[in-house]
């Protein structure tokens, strides 16, 4: 059955943004209308897409109030979106403030108005340990009609910090394929001057203290010194100038390239052959299960959902948080075993296929819809 479905995220630079997108995309190539309801143009919207229609959340700033009425604004839209297109559902990412967006959006129309909510991590990992705020959360959880999480370890980490008895079924990320795929990128190898007989090793985040740079700079001043390499550093954030100052520090800056943000994110994959994750939180690491998909092994820490996407010794390695040689001793034996990186490679790539495919996790949330609309 066709549906008409909104969604909302935050549409920027950011994981939870990113899977918001994809979905929308292929649901809308199944058939669904969707409509984005967010502040600007999600960033992976990148062309005129069929059965998909944007509705700009438009929040003024009035000197009367002291922060924009961000919130009020997007359940105001919701609401007139809904109501205009008839949506059977909206799907919003974040419990706060999304869910509660969409909840008060559903008031407003006479409770008219289906919620799903997906949980990505920040809104509980962060501002779950917020006590101001953990009744807020639990109470979108609670007045949603179906929740999802990115992992199991988030869905117990959910239960455990906000105390709630709703029913969340993990469902997990997913990536678009027909764009993550090994590509042939002779020519860029030149472009950034990296030789045949170098390995690299590639990190892509947003720079945020949580996402330890500092770690994986670290882990390459030991790796670089038993095996030629260059490290890619790929984003944008906070603890940029702190990574900066490290590289300098460990007299590495010869052989650490920072690319800032990047679009063309699955080409630069294809150059890599390592990539680093060494988060303290990660409820899932979208980056990671990309890396795999272009046959890229990836080392990531034990934190949250990591490992139920790199399997250790199969498709990677798991490592304890901060324990950096650890993560040398890894990447080294892969990085000098030509047969290991092999075969870590395939599996990566078959591990996305059959655990995390487009099809597979697409059909998972239809059908949730599908239940929820019978409800
Ligand atoms: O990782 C970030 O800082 C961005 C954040 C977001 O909300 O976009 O990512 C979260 O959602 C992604 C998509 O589900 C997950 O892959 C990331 O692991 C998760 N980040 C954290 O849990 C820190």
């Amino acid at each position: 059955m066709k549906l008409r479905i909104g969604i909302s995220c935050y549409p920027t630079v950011g994981g939870s943004g990113v899977l918001a997108t994809e979905l929308g995309k292929l649901l809308a190539e199944r058939g669904h209308e969707v409509h984005f309801i967010t502040s600007s143009v999600p960033f992976r919207l990148d062309r005129v897409y069929p059965n998909i229609y944007y509705h700009e959340v438009d929040v003024n700033q009035y000197s009367v109030f002291q922060y924009p009425p961000y919130d009020l604004t997007l359940a105001s839209k919701i609401a007139e979106v809904a109501k205009r297109n008839q949506l059977d559902l909206i799907h919003v990412h974040y419990a706060v403030p999304h869910a509660i967006c969409a909840i008060l959006a559903k008031q407003m129309i006479d409770n008219k108005l289906k919620i799903m909510t997906t949980l990505h991590g920040t809104d509980i990992t962060v501002l779950g340990y917020d006590p101001s705020l953990r009744e807020i959360i639990r109470f979108a959880i609670d007045k949603s009609d179906c929740v999802t999480a990115v992992s199991n370890n988030l869905v117990e980490q959910t239960k455990d910090l906000v105390r709630t008895n709703k029913e969340i079924e993990t469902v997990y990320n997913f990536i678009d394929e027909r764009v993550y795929m090994k590509k042939e990128v002779e020519h860029l190898k030149k472009h950034y001057e990296l030789s045949q007989d170098e390995k690299v090793v590639i990190h892509i985040s947003n720079f945020r203290p949580v996402k330890r740079v500092c770690d994986v700079v670290k882990s390459f001043a030991g790796i670089q010194a038993k095996v030629k390499s260059t490290l890619l550093l790929i984003g944008n954030g906070p603890d940029l100038p702190v990574v900066r100052q490290l590289v300098k520090q460990l007299g590495i800056d010869d052989r650490v390239q920072f690319l800032g943000n990047q679009k063309h994110i699955a080409e630069l994959l294809s150059m890599s052959d390592l990539m680093l994750l060494l988060s303290e939180k990660e409820s899932f690491g979208l980056v990671a299960l990309e890396a795999m998909a272009c046959g890229v092994p990836v080392i990531g820490s034990n934190a949250g959902g990591i490992p139920e996407v790199i399997v250790d010794g199969e498709t990677g390695y798991v490592c304890p948080v901060g324990e950096i040689d650890c993560v040398v001793e890894k990447a080294v034996s892969l990085l000098t075993d030509d047969e290991q990186h092999n075969r870590f490679s395939s599996h990566s790539v078959k591990r996305v296929h059959q655990v995390f495919h487009s099809e597979r996790v697409v059909s998972h949330y239809e059908q949730l819809y599908n239940k929820m609309l019978e409800s």
